[in-house]
């Protein structure tokens, strides 16, 4: 679906919306867009309907034409020279010969924006942001303020606005592509196939009802019902997902486990390629649990280093770290469970009880363990050793194949907030509703609860409430 569709604005231009709103004209808004720091550029950006004064004020009076890169020197309120920088114009109506016609804003915000490409140095953007900030009507941006906007003006859709959020913060190749097709209307258009479906079931219930006494087919009844429960199926299997988009956003988990010393930190040091966590010959070193983010497979991974685990630990610090040690373990998606190469074959029975279907049996110190009694003993284990590196390209294999086990191939656009659960949920319940509903008069009510709870994820009900929390998540300048 294309991403630049027009909707129906959400609130009137210039009325009360947004953060800052207030009567009258709206407020203008600037931001650094990139990321704070030195670089060669920095990009700053302008929205709002006084951006094109707030342009010509800053170049001297010489607004570029819309929609071209202009190189442009810009001035303070007293004349001086602020920086040589690259501008782009970017009005929110498209010129052209449909000009004037009621058309799709031609603005990421749906209003007149500018962008200015300057040089990226602190005391370039000091002056800069500080010259902004004296234009009358111009304030710093709120985090997600832009996109709020691009919502409000009813250039995207809530759905889409919270990918662009993922967007931004996608480390790993599969979050950019759940992310990009999210924020290019992936979900949206999922949701749009079954609003078109309950929209034509509600028709079809409520016919029944008021053209009760008149020729409808007899089974109109019996169709509807079987038209909401391959819905039902449908949103259920959407819930279903969540739990998968959320893994997806926040990170597979993988613990560490073992008796102490067995070698956890040393491999989650390797397997991170830093020095994250203290390695030391003392048995019972890691207490907390030290975590570390990586990508394996395309797919992004917490590492968990837990605490050694043995009978009857006398330090009740140590104690604690085993107790958060067993409970990160249960809840990881993926366990390496860690046997001590020194000692294999013989092998520690709290580890070895702790083996499920969600562990890899890793064994360490490879550099100094007999390859003859690994080899016997091997049964699917891995022999690694932190030393030389023996081993570590064969796990990281092993673990991607088994976390793109779990990710499975579903769809490009996944649900993966809590929110979304919530409203499919609330759906899918609706529409079970329904159909246990004794007749159409009592199942047209469900139905349309089943409408709103999915208009909530697009942001057309109970929007005021949603927007604080979800913009909120937002860098400053998106
Ligand atoms: N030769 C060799 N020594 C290793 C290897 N991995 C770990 N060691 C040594 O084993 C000792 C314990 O290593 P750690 O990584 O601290 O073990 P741990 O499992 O985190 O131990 P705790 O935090 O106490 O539970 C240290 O002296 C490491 O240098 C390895 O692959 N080869
Ligand atoms: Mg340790």
């Amino acid at each position: 679906m294309a991403p630049h569709r027009a909707r129906p604005p959400l609130t009137e231009p210039g009325g009360p919306a947004g953060p800052a709103g207030g009567a009258g004209r709206r407020d203008g808004i600037f931001a650094l867009s990139t990321a704070p720091g030195r670089a060669a550029i920095a990009v700053i950006r302008l929205s709002g309907p006084g951006s094109g004064e707030a342009l010509d004020r800053l170049t001297g009076g010489r607004r570029p034409p819309p929609r071209r890169f202009s190189r442009r020197r810009l001035v303070d309120a007293q004349g001086g020279t602020l920086d040589d920088a690259v501008v782009v114009w970017l009005p929110s109506a498209a010129a052209g010969p449909k000009a004037g016609a009621r058309q799709a804003a031609a603005s990421y915000t749906g209003e007149d924006m500018a962008e200015l490409q300057v040089h990226g140095g602190p005391a370039v953007l000091r002056g800069l942001l500080g010259a902004l900030s004296a234009l009358p009507g111009f304030r710093p941006a709120e985090p997600g303020e832009f996109t709020r906007r691009a919502f409000e003006s009813g250039r995207i859709d809530l759905l889409e606005a919270e990918a662009v959020a993922d967007l931004v913060a996608a480390e790993t190749e599969t979050q950019r592509r759940q992310a990009l097709a999210g924020s290019r209307g992936a979900l949206s258009a999922r949701l749009g196939g079954w609003e078109e479906t309950l929209l034509q079931v509600s028709a079809r219930v409520e016919a029944t009802i008021d053209f009760a006494d008149e020729e409808l087919p007899a089974d109109l009844w019996q169709l509807c019902r079987r038209q909401i429960a391959g819905l039902q199926g449908e949103l259920e299997a959407a819930v279903a997902e969540v739990s998968l988009g959320e893994r997806l956003r926040q990170g597979f988990e993988v613990a560490l486990v073992g008796a102490p010393n067995a070698g956890k930190s040393s491999l989650l040091n390797a397997l991170a390629r830093r020095e994250v966590a203290i390695v030391h010959e003392v048995a019972g070193t890691t207490r907390d649990v030290v975590e570390v983010r990586l990508e394996l497979g395309g797919l992004p991974v917490t590492l968990l280093d837990t605490a050694g685990l043995r009978d009857d630990p006398r330090d009740p610090v140590e104690r604690e770290g085993m107790r958060r040690a067993r409970a990160r373990a249960a809840a990881a998606d993926l366990v390496l469970a860690l046997f001590d190469g020194d000692i294999w074959p013989a092998v520690d029975p709290i580890t070895l009880d702790l083996v499920d279907d969600r562990c890899i049996p890793v064994i360490t110190k490879g550099d100094r363990t007999d390859p003859g009694r690994v080899a016997v003993a091997g049964r699917g284990g891995v022999v690694v050793s932190a030393v030389t590196g023996q081993g570590l390209g064969g796990l990281e294999a092993r673990l991607a194949e088994r976390l793109g086990q779990l990710w499975g191939a579903p769809n490009e656009g996944l649900f993966s907030r809590e929110r979304h659960r919530a409203a499919l949920a609330d759906c899918a319940g609706c529409l079970a509703e329904a159909l246990a509903a004794p007749e159409p008069g009592l199942a047209a009510e469900d139905l349309r609860r089943a409408r709103a709870a999915l208009g909530r994820l697009v942001g057309r009900f109970d929007v005021e409430r949603l927007l604080d929390r979800i913009f909120g998540e937002f860098c400053i300048g998106k």
